[in-house]
C-alpha cells in the first residue's frame, strides 16, 4: 500500500504531499502521517521551513467522512492543526486544487496560504450537519471578520482562490503554472526577509471592527431563525463563532469541539452523510460497469409542453442540441415559449446575457417535421401520458429513427415494455421518468423494461450525468419508484382527512417534519385533474374491498383544480400561491364523513407522521422486496430529490432505520386491525426485524 503522507526534503524545506485519492480525505492513515511528517520536520535541525500540499486536484476535501459514526482514533485533526500552528519553523499550505472542511482548516492553521488560481476553497460541513471542528470557527473570524467566515460557514459552497485572496484567507495566488517552484520562491523570500509570521490563533485583523461583528452574528441568528427548518448545526456555527470573537483561544476551541460532537451525535449528521453516500451510490451501476454509453450529440424531444420544454432546456445547459418536435406551428410556438422564457428569466434577474441566450440557443431546432428524428443520437417522448398516444408514437419512431438510436419515454407511470413492444429494436427502448420542472428538479428515474441493452441503459445514465441529474434505476413497476410510494402515502393523507383530519393540520404536521409543502398542498400545486384523470382509469380495477375516499372527485368535480384554477384544496388569491383555508372544502369533507357514518378522530401530529411515514416505508419496504428498487438508499435518493422528503432525515428508510424498523411495523400492525386491506406489512420489512436486521444491511457497497 503506497502511504499516505509523503515527505520530502528540498534543501531546508520539507514537502509534506497527502496523497489519499481519490479526494485526498484526512482519513486515519492520513492523520497519523501527517502527524509523523510534521513532528519529523520539527525535530529535524536541517528542516526551516514546512509546505503541506496534496497531490491530484485536491488540496484536500477534509475529514473522512466515511469514518463518522465509527470510534475513532487518534491523532485527531484539531491535535495536528494546533501543532502546525505551534510551529517555530513557518508551515506554508501550497493549495493544489479544492480545499475544504477540514482541508482548509489545515491550511488555516498554516503560517501562509498560496493556492493555484483554480483552487476552491470552502467550509461545506453545514451540509452534512456539521461545524468546522478542527478549529475553523475560531481561526477565521480571526483572518477575516464574523460576516465572510459565518457567509462561508453557513451556505457552505466554496469560493475561488481570488475570492480567498479578496477576503484576506489566501496570501498568494499562484499565476505561474508552477505551484511547487513559485511556492518555492516564496518561502525562499519569507526567509531572506527574516518576515515574522504569526499564528492564525493570534491574528486579530478580524476582530477589529466589534460593532459590524455583533451585527452579522445577530442578522445570522434571524435569518436561520425563519430558514432552519429544524437544522441544528447553523445555530451552533453562528455561537462558535461569536465565541471566537468573545472568548479567549482555547476556550473557544473547546466550545468548538463540545459543539462538534454534539452535532457528530445528532441523527441528522446520520440523516445528511447517508444523503451524501446516497447520491453516490445510484449512479454506480454494477450490470453496465463494462457498458460502453453510445454517442449523444443530439438529442430529439417530442412535444413541447410543460415537459417537453423542461427536458430541452436542461439538455440545451447540458450542452446537446436539441430538435424539438411539435405536431403543428401553434404547439410548436408554446414550445419555444417554455424554452425561451426560462433564459429571459436569467437574463431578468442579471444571471445570463443576450448574447449568451443566443449562443445556447442556436443548438436549439424546433420544427414540425417528425423526420428530423433521424438526425438525433437519442429521442425523448414528452406527449401525452396515454399509452395509445404514446404506442402511435413508438411505432412511427421506430420507422424514421437510425439504427441504435436510443428512444426513450418520458412517463410517469406506464409499462415500457409494452412501448418497446411496438418497436422492433425493444433493446434501445428505456423509460426516462423526469420531474417538473425538468431544467430544475434533479431526480431522473431510469426505468428498465426486460429487454433493455447494457449500453443503451449507460447511455441514459450518460445523459443524467451530463444534465447533473441524480439518477437512479428503477424496474418496470406502475408508478415506479417514486410514483408508486407516493400512490401509498397520498392515500393515508386522504384516510385520515376521512377520519376527522382536517387537510390543513395534515399539512402543518407534515411541514413540521421538515416538508417544504404537505401533500394537499401538493395536490393543488401539480393539478388535481391529473390524479383525478388517472382515478377515474383505474376505477374499474380497482379492488372493491379498497377504501376509497371521494373527497378529491367532489373537489375536482367542481372545475377546482389546485392553483392552476384559483381553488383546490385551497383557496388563492390571483397570481398567488399562497393557499388559504376553504370553508366550502371543509364543508365537502362534512359531508362525505357523514355520508359513511365515519367515527371522528382528530389525529396529533404524532400520530399523522406515524401514518404517513408507516404507508409510504411499508410501500418502500414492497418496491424493495419487488426489486423494483436496487437497494433502500435509492428509495431515500428518489424521496430526496424528487418528491421533497427533508434531507436532514436521510429519507425514508434511513428515517425507518433510525425510528426503528420494529417500531414501524408495529405501526402499520396496529394500523391494520382497522383496515388490513391497506395496511399489509411487506414481508420484506417482517423479514428484517425478525432476523434483527435494518435497512442498511441491505445498501450495496
Ligand atoms: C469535515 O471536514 C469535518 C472537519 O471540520 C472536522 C473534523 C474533526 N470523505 O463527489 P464525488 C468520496 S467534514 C470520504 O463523486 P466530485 C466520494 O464518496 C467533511 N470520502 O466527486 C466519492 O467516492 P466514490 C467536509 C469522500 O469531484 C469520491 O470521493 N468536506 C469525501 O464530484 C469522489 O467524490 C465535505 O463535506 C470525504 N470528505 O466532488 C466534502 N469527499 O468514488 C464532501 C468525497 O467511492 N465532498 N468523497 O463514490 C464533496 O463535496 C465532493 O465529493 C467533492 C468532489 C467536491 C470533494
Amino acid at each position: 500500500m503506497k502511504d499516505a503522507v509523503v515527505l520530502n526534503q528540498e534543501e531546508t524545506n520539507s514537502l509534506i504531499t497527502i496523497s489519499n485519492p481519490p479526494v485526498n480525505a484526512l482519513s486515519h492513515e492520513v492523520r497519523k502521517g501527517l502527524m509523523k511528517a510534521i513532528n519529523d520536520s520539527l525535530e529535524d535541525p536541517g528542516i526551516e521551513t514546512l509546505a503541506i500540499i496534496g497531490s491530484g486536484k485536491f488540496f484536500s476535501a477534509g475529514a473522512d467522512i466515511q469514518e463518522f459514526g465509527k470510534p475513532s482514533q487518534g491523532p485527531q485533526l484539531p491535535e495536528i492543526c494546533n501543532l502546525i500552528e505551534s510551529s517555530r519553523k513557518p508551515v506554508f499550505a501550497l493549495i493544489n486544487g479544492t480545499a475544504l472542511g477540514g482541508g482548509l482548516e489545515l491550511a488555516l492553521s498554516a503560517h501562509f496560504r498560496i493556492a493555484v488560481p483554480s483552487a476552491k476553497i470552502g467550509l461545506p460541513e453545514i451540509h452534512l450537519g456539521l461545524l468546522p471542528g478542527s478549529g475553523g470557527t475560531q481561526r477565521l473570524p480571526r483572518i477575516i471578520g464574523a460576516e465572510k467566515a459565518l457567509e462561508m460557514m453557513l451556505n457552505g459552497n466554496p469560493v475561488s482562490a481570488q475570492v480567498g485572496l479578496s477576503y484576506g484567507v489566501i496570501d498568494w495566488v499562484d499565476e505561474t503554472g508552477d505551484l511547487t517552484v513559485s511556492a518555492r520562491g516564496i518561502i525562499q523570500e519569507v526567509l531572506e526577509e527574516k518576515q515574522s509570521f504569526t499564528a492564525t490563533r493570534e491574528r486579530t485583523e478580524g476582530l477589529q471592527d466589534e460593532g459590524g461583528n455583533r451585527n452579522a452574528i445577530e442578522d445570522q441568528r434571524i435569518v436561520w431563525g425563519k430558514k432552519a427548518k429544524g437544522l441544528y448545526s447553523p445555530f451552533q456555527i453562528i455561537d462558535c463563532v461569536k465565541n471566537a470573537l468573545s472568548l479567549p483561544f482555547q476556550e473557544g476551541l473547546q466550545f468548538e469541539r463540545e459543539s462538534f460532537n454534539r452535532c457528530l451525535e445528532s441523527p441528522q449528521r446520520k440523516g445528511l452523510i447517508h444523503a451524501f453516500f446516497a447520491e453516490r451510490r445510484c449512479k454506480k451501476i454494477h450490470e453496465i460497469r463494462d457498458a460502453q454509453p453510445r454517442k449523444l450529440e443530439t438529442l430529439a424531444v417530442l412535444g413541447g409542453g410543460t415537459m417537453g420544454g423542461g427536458i430541452t432546456v436542461a439538455a440545451l445547459d447540458a450542452g446537446l442540441n436539441v430538435v424539438m418536435i411539435e405536431r403543428d406551428e401553434a404547439s410548436l410556438d408554446k414550445g419555444r415559449t417554455n424554452v425561451e422564457k426560462v433564459y429571459d428569466r436569467h437574463i431578468s434577474k442579471g444571471r445570463m446575457s443576450s448574447d449568451e441566450k443566443q449562443k445556447i440557443l442556436s443548438r436549439y431546432h424546433p420544427t414540425t417535421d417528425f423526420e428530423k428524428v433521424s438526425s438525433a443520437d437519442m429521442v425523448i417522448e414528452a406527449v401525452f401520458e396515454e399509452m395509445e398516444v404514446k404506442k402511435d408514437v413508438f411505432r412511427k419512431l421506430d420507422q424514421c429513427v437510425r439504427p441504435g438510436t436510443v428512444l426513450a419515454s418520458n412517463t410517469s407511470y406506464l409499462d415500457i415494455d409494452q412501448i418497446a413492444s411496438t418497436t422492433s429494436r425493444p433493446q434501445d427502448v428505456l423509460g426516462l421518468h423526469f420531474f417538473s420542472p425538468a431544467n430544475i428538479m434533479k431526480l431522473l428515474e431510469i426505468v428498465v423494461p426486460s429487454r433493455l441493452s447494457d449500453d443503451a441503459l449507460a447511455t441514459g445514465f450518460a445523459l443524467a450525468n451530463r444534465m447533473g441529474k441524480v439518477p437512479v434505476r428503477a424496474g418496470n413497476s406502475d408508478g415506479f419508484i417514486g410514483n408508486r410510494i407516493l400512490g401509498a402515502y397520498a392515500k393515508v393523507a386522504g384516510y385520515m382527512m376521512e377520519d376527522g383530519t382536517s387537510p390543513y393540520r395534515i399539512d402543518e404536521a407534515v411541514r413540521d417534519f421538515g416538508y417544504p409543502i404537505g401533500p394537499f398542498q401538493m395536490f393543488d400545486l401539480a393539478g388535481g385533474d391529473i390524479g383525478w384523470a388517472n382515478r377515474k382509469r383505474n376505477a374499474e380495477s380497482r379492488d372493491p374491498q379498497e377504501r376509497y375516499v371521494h373527497v378529491a372527485d367532489r373537489i375536482c368535480e367542481r372545475g377546482w383544480f389546485g392553483q392552476k384554477t384559483g381553488r383546490g384544496f385551497y383557496l388563492y388569491e390571483e397570481n398567488s400561491r399562497n393557499g388559504f383555508e376553504d370553508p366550502e372544502v371543509l364543508a365537502i369533507i362534512d359531508e362525505e364523513r357523514s355520508k359513511k357514518e365515519i367515527r371522528i378522530r382528530d389525529y396529533d401530529p404524532e400520530e399523522i407522521i406515524r401514518r404517513y411515514l408507516g404507508a409510504m416505508v411499508n410501500e418502500g419496504a414492497k418496491v424493495l422486496g419487488e426489486k423494483v428498487a436496487r437497494c433502500p438508499s435509492d428509495i431515500d435518493a428518489v424521496q430526496l430529490y424528487g418528491y421533497g422528503f427533508p434531507r436532514f432525515r436521510g429519507g425514508p428508510m434511513k428515517y425507518a432505520d433510525m425510528y426503528g424498523i420494529d417500531r414501524i411495523l408495529q405501526d402499520i400492525q396496529e394500523f391494520s386491525e382497522e383496515d388490513p386491506f391497506f395496511w399489509k406489512p411487506s414481508e420484506l420489512l417482517q423479514d428484517l426485524v425478525s432476523k434483527g436486521q435494518t435497512f442498511d444491511d441491505l445498501n450495496l457497497q
